[in-house]
């Protein structure tokens, strides 16, 4: 739920980009925070469990506007991947205004995937949440690999919110910002 922050005439929302490992988050999110401007952004934050981390940054918008008078501010997370990292990830959850869900596209990484999405639900649904609810979107990541599935297979299998869809290859940076745009705008939309 987005958190009113009076004093600094703010409102607060959190996303998190959720998937299984391997599929993108962190570059993700690395190519995001390169990128933006220097004075509307806080620290990169990595939090460390064992192998995976955490990554943690916010920022402060300047093309979307007020809400009600208030600047807004995002505060982007990822998630460990790895299956046997879920108190983190139900962790990190907590409190979330947005989801990205990014799709590794290859073939081979099917089952990671959907394991990844049913886990997302699982999650929600422990905390009283329902992706429905929220601002969603899903990224189509790898765009530029050979063995790949179609976006509509993807879509039909990890897509049960008909969220926005936004094909990417985030080692290049394409579609990472148009990826994180779109999120905002429906976060926004959907706290209205
Ligand atoms: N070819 C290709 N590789 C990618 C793409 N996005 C990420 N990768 C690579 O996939 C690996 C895992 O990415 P990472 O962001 O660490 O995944 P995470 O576990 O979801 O955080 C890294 O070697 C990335 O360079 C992409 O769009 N295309
Ligand atoms: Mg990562």
């Amino acid at each position: 739920m987005a958190l009113i922050n009076l004093a600094a005439r703010e409102i607060n929302y959190k996303i998190v980009y959720y998937g299984c490992g391997l599929c993108g988050k962190t570059t993700n999110i690395q190519y995001v925070h390169k990128r933006v401007n220097p004075a509307a952004k806080g620290r990169l934050v990595s939090i460390a469990t064992e192998e995976e981390r955490t990554l943690y940054f916010d920022f402060l918008p300047l093309s979307l506007g007020d809400v009600k008078g208030l600047r807004t501010r995002f505060h982007i997370y990822t998630v460990p991947g790895q299956s046997f990292y879920n108190a983190s990830r139900k962790l990190v959850l907590q409190g979330v205004d947005g989801v990205v869900f990014v799709v590794d596209s290859q073939v081979s990484r099917l089952d990671e995937n959907v394991d990844s999405y049913l886990n997302l639900w699982d999650n929600l649904m422990c905390q009283g949440e329902d992706l429905s609810k929220l601002g969603v979107v899903i990224q189509m990541n790898k765009r530029d690999l050979g063995d790949i599935f179609s976006v509509a297979d993807l879509d039909e299998l990890v897509n049960h919110t008909y969220s926005p869809v936004v094909e990417a290859c985030a080692l290049t940076g394409e579609g990472v910002f148009e990826t994180l745009k779109t999120v905002c705008k429906q976060v926004i939309a959907k706290s209205n």
